[in-house]
């Protein structure tokens, strides 16, 4: 995994979204607020229909692994086997249903978040999709 950090970070030249998440000294992800969160997940799911996938999900991962850096240094790309090895990976770890794709729930788990906020992932919440989740989040925290 390191080395896999160290060679996105020389990749990078784009605009990475998510380095303003991470704490400008330890470079670690700071816990997200709902709304942060929402704007994580629209970044990604470009498309809106409720999975981060394919290309958006190489998307993702590139930039959630270059993010560590902070800046963006040369214009080599993340090479196309090493993304695959990472998302093999990561979609062990994080696909929990297996489907090949990130939902709402599953980046839940691994970003972290807000105490209060991170109650609406407990098990026994009835949040089907990330349009349900858009409509509670809206009630109780916007
Ligand atoms: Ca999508
Ligand atoms: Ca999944």
């Amino acid at each position: 995994m390191a080395e896999y950090i160290y060679k996105a970070s020389v990749c990078q030249k784009n605009y990475n979204f998510m380095r303003q998440f991470r704490d400008r000294n330890t470079r670690k992800l700071k816990n997200l607020t709902s709304a942060q969160f929402m704007e994580v997940w629209s970044h990604y799911d470009a498309d809106g229909n409720g999975y981060i996938e394919d290309q958006e999900l190489d998307n993702f991962l590139r930039e959630f692994v270059s993010s560590v850096n902070t800046s963006d240094i040369g214009p080599e790309m993340l090479s196309e086997s090493m993304l695959e090895e990472l998302k093999k990976c990561f979609m062990e770890a994080y696909d929990d249903n297996k489907d090949g794709k990130i939902e709402i729930r599953e980046l839940a788990q691994l970003l972290p978040l807000e105490e209060s906020f991170l109650l609406l992932f407990r098990f026994d919440n009835p949040l089907e999709s990330s349009v349900e989740f858009m409509k509670v989040n809206k009630n109780s925290f916007i």
